[in-house]
């Protein structure tokens, strides 16, 4: 520990508590400031206090910090690159001012400032020098969101980290100091939008009592560049306004919703808009009308666009009454609907064409909408990657959707998005969302929406040395678990592009044998299609034909196992266990090392965890090691119970020296969890 303090020293900080002290209450930002740091304000806007405040007590700064922002006279003689800043991005700029050297931090705007204010504390608590500091930088996507599926009676759907921050009883005349902390840890990743409520909506988020407690959160949020969303629920004009319909093409109902929309901007001015879940999993929305989700869309953001607000109107629409591929649904939905969207209109668009599994490939319509502006949505909440237990990095799942080629041009996922939205990982925890390394995905997310070119390693690596200390040998060791730990969840759940593979409601564990349910794409059977012969799901002509919804240069290469890349083989193709594979070996020989390779990872991830039980505090250290435990003992049940079920389809033998399932299938197929958290009741 004197080591870490030596080397925090070293690059001006100081670490915020001795160890032993840690809870990650202070998420990766634990620095604070020697006392004598000189910052010299120029303007007087609440941001730009909170700017001076954060590098006041963010870094011990050899020489004054000037905040400001461009229009500042100051400035005028020393001809900073603003342009191209746009309204959020930052400069930060040796310079000599007034007859002294000074460091100066500034915006087109204030909230610019503030985002250069922390990529300064970023840069020295990653090993920068402060003197000679000189960053500029812009986001690339303008609308950075979490989505928070928090309900109003405090639990959070898919959500492991305790009951929902926002405590809607003592909303609005409580305001917990912890609502500003949110806020400025979303500020220093560049989060601008916050969505309150769960997509699966209650109308009376939409009441008067609700939209007094939304507004006190937008208070405390707008100094930070946060606006604040709602969830909007169709039907509350039939919930709320007594009206007979929902249709989107009854005056009536455009009425009542303008009506609501100027209620809400009487509140809150800088609304940001709603988010829509319209048919889809029981939601009410315009098809049940027979109208269509522009119809629906375009209605809403009638009633928004005076205020300047904006509709984000989910893809994620999949009908128990539509016997089509599951995977095809969305993009037959929204595709046709190209460029009759409202100009404030978003689709949001999950980042894989089923939901939010491991690894998907990326969604056929990314891309396939140019004349519609169009977010990714991704799931920071591990619901289906092992819950907040299971050490994941998904800063290599976000980047491989970013960065796919879309066929179109030259085109990757993210040179198509307007904007990203995030399934917030966030609750009540004091660490905030259920461990240590979850708190780095929310980071990845955030840094991600900035710049989607950011490379995860690199993002991890910022991440560790903020979150516990630049010591090299803490940082190597923590980047090199978050590496490859993703990919350890896909092994031992199912790779080889298997998906949907998890126990029925509450998805915990595994449960590929399921077959009973109601809604034949609610089975994990209907994913696999594993029978004696073989398993996947076959898009390609000869089946569903998924395929032809990418750009032909890309349906080309899934169109056929042997270009299709090995990590999404089953996602597209049907195909023989004793298939040969690219490394000799069978399909089957090679999914079985796949699941062994995963649970091998957990176990290599405990072990080097426990190599630095010196160099960290003790309570973060213990909660990782008591979660690892747990991975490595729900890795195995993973891999023995898929194992023993494909088994029971294949009829295999185990290749040579690999270990049995400990049980039987029979024992996996009967444990039961009624209580596991995040299950929407
Ligand atoms: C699924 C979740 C469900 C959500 C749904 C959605 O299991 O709780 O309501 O996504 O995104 O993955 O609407």
């Amino acid at each position: 520990m004197k080591a870490l303090a030596r080397l925090a020293l070293a690059a001006g900080l100081l670490l915020a508590a001795p160890a032993g002290a840690e809870d990650g209450y202070d998420l990766w930002l634990r620095m604070r400031a020697f006392p004598d740091a000189t910052v010299l304000r120029h303007g007087d806007t609440a941001t730009l206090r909170l700017a001076e405040a954060e590098l006041r007590h963010g870094l011990a700064a050899p020489l004054p910090l000037v905040v400001t922002t461009a229009a500042d006279p100051a400035l005028a003689p020393l001809r900073l690159p603003f342009a191209g800043l746009g309204d959020e991005g930052y400069l930060v700029r040796p310079a000599m001012l007034g007859g002294r050297q000074v460091l100066v931090v500034a915006g087109n705007t204030d909230r610019g400032t503030l985002y250069g204010a922390f990529a300064l504390i970023r840069h020295a608590a990653t090993g920068g020098d402060i003197r000679t500091a000189a960053l500029r930088s812009a986001p690339r996507l303008p609308l950075r969101m979490l989505d928070h599926w928090d309900n109003i009676d405090g639990t959070v759907e898919r959500g492991y980290a305790g009951q929902s921050l926002w405590d809607w009883w003592t909303l609005p005349d409580h305001r917990n100091p912890r609502y500003a902390d949110y806020a400025r840890a979303n500020a220093s990743i560049g989060i601008n939008g916050t969505v309150l409520n769960n997509v699966n909506a209650k109308a009376d988020s939409l009441t008067a009592p609700y939209i007094a407690k939304a507004a006190a959160l937008a208070d405390v949020f707008r100094p930070w560049g946060i606006r604040v969303y709602l969830s909007a629920r169709f039907s509350a004009p039939i919930e709320l306004g007594g009206l007979k319909t929902a249709d989107p093409r009854d005056p009536a109902v455009a009425a009542w919703w303008r009506t609501k929309a100027d209620e809400i901007y009487r509140a809150i001015p800088d609304f940001g808009g709603f988010l829509v879940k319209a048919n889809s999993e029981g939601q009410p929305g315009p098809r049940d009308y027979g109208a269509s989700h522009a119809d629906g869309a375009n209605m809403l953001a009638a009633a928004l666009a005076p205020h300047g607000g904006t509709v984000i109107w989910r893809a994620f629409v999949y009908a128990e009454t539509d016997p089509t591929d599951r995977a095809k649904q969305a993009y037959e939905e929204f595709k046709p609907l190209d460029g009759t969207f409202a100009a404030n209109v978003l689709v949001q668009v999950k980042n894989g064409a089923i939901d939010f599994q491991p690894r998907e490939p990326f969604h056929p319509l990314f891309g396939a909408m140019p004349r519609t502006r169009v977010m990714a949505e991704f799931q920071i909440t591990k619901e289906y990657l092992g819950f907040a237990t299971h050490l994941a990095y998904l800063g290599p799942l976000f980047a491989e959707t970013l960065r796919a080629d879309t066929g179109r041009g030259k085109q990757r996922v993210a040179d198509t998005l307007a904007g990203m939205a995030g399934v917030a990982n966030i609750g009540r925890d004091r660490d905030w969302s259920g461990s240590t390394f979850n708190q780095a995905n929310w980071y990845a997310f955030g840094r991600l929406a900035w710049d989607p070119s950011l490379a995860p390693d690199a993002i991890a690596r910022e991440w560790a040395q903020q979150t516990f200390g630049t010591d090299p040998e803490v940082v190597d060791t923590v980047t090199a678990m978050m590496a490859g730990s993703r990919e350890a969840v896909v092994d031992y759940t199912g790779a080889l592009g298997l998906a949907h593979l998890m126990a029925t409601g509450h998805h915990y564990g595994p449960g590929p044998w399921v077959k009973d349910l109601a809604r034949p794409e609610w089975n994990p059977v209907y994913y696999h299609r594993a029978d004696a012969n073989g398993i996947g799901f076959d898009r390609t002509r000869t089946g569903s034909d998924a395929v032809d919804q990418y750009a032909p240069r890309v349906a080309r290469r899934f169109a056929d196992p042997r270009t299709t890349p090995e990590r999404d083989l089953l996602w597209f193709h049907h195909l023989a266990w004793n298939r040969r594979m690219a490394d000799g070996r069978t399909l089957w020989e090679d999914l079985v090392a796949h699941y062994d390779h995963g649970v091998a990872y957990v176990d290599g991830m405990a072990h080097q965890w426990a190599t630095l039980r010196p160099h960290i505090d003790a309570e973060r250290w213990q909660k990782t090691a008591t979660f690892l435990a747990i991975q490595a003992r729900e890795a195995r049940w993973w891999r023995d119970a898929s194992l023993a079920y494909w088994m029971s389809v294949n009829h295999l033998p185990l290749p040579p020296g690999v270990a049995a399932p400990a049980h039987d299938l029979a024992w996996y197929e009967a444990q039961r969890f009624p209580h596991a958290p995040g299950n929407p009741k």
